[in-house]
């Protein structure tokens, strides 16, 4: 896969990208990351990339040429078809089911804009989608890039080992995780649940369904409503997870409240 980022830090971006999954993602071939800088397209002396609001008021916002023609060469890199996404809280929401969407394309085009954004005739003509990773504004869109190309890159084929299975993969999606231990057994008068200690393997697939589907009721009850048009991966209680999830408030209400696990 290929993925070319219009970005005025390529630096920041370079140096995220270097490490852990993605690092090792790139270093074996798997996706290709690189980085176009709209400054190299600026006109004049200053290397201008931005300018004030028509209408006044405060910030900066990017100047069409540069950021058109730096839209145009992170196409020329990744493909005469690949989707331009900019990054924009007033896109629309970005999730797995996204991600998965993405994940399946031969490559994309992020654009991470800074100050006030880009100039509306830029998003008019060069951008053919605005995604926003959640409701709070930040200082520009490389972090948000970031974390596209984190939950795209990591549902490559090859890109994780089976650190998660398919199998697991399809009875937990749009489940938030269950809790996990390690040693020591004991650690500052905290046992580890005493089911994750024996061999019982159906019995700790059920306990681990039955904590994430009681997470996701008291943290995210909106998981649990069946999505509209396909977004995201949230899906209507199953029989099995209704009557998991029956048990876990129970045994919640006898351990008074549910104090330690929130
Ligand atoms: C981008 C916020 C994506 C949320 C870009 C300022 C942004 C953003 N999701 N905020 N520039």
């Amino acid at each position: 896969m290929r993925i070319a980022v219009v970005t005025l830090f390529p630096g920041l971006m370079q140096g995220a990208l270097e490490h852990g999954v993605l690092g090792r993602a790139q270093a074996r071939g798997l996706a290709a990351v690189g980085c176009v800088d709209p400054r190299q397209y600026a006109g004049d002396a200053h290397r201008t990339v931005d300018d004030r609001p028509y209408g006044g008021g405060p910030g900066m916002v990017g100047t069409p040429p540069p950021w058109a023609q730096a839209i145009d060469a992170a196409r020329g890199q990744v493909g005469p078809d690949a989707p331009r996404i900019h990054l924009s809280a007033q896109g629309e929401r970005f999730d797995e089911g996204m991600a998965r969407e993405l994940a399946a394309m031969p490559g994309f085009v992020l654009v991470a804009s800074r100050y006030e954004g880009l100039d509306q005739r830029v998003i008019d003509d060069r951008i053919d989608r605005e995604l926003s990773i959640g409701d709070y504004v930040l200082s520009g869109g490389e972090f948000a890039a970031l974390v596209v190309i984190d939950a795209v890159v990591r549902l490559l084929p090859g890109v994780l080992g089976d650190e998660r299975s398919s199998e697991q993969e399809s009875y937990t999606a749009g489940r938030l995780d269950w809790p996990h231990y390690t040693r020591p057994v004991d650690w500052e008068g905290r046992a580890v649940p005493k089911v994750l200690q024996g061999g019982d393997h159906a019995a700790i697939r059920r306990w681990r369904l039955k904590q994430a589907v009681g997470r996701t009721y008291l943290r995210r009850p909106d998981l649990l409503q069946d999505a509209p048009q396909g977004a995201g991966l949230g899906r209507a209680l199953s029989d099995e997870e209704r009557a998991l999830l029956k048990e876990f408030l129970a045994e919640r209400e006898e351990e008074g409240n549910g104090q330690r696990n929130r």
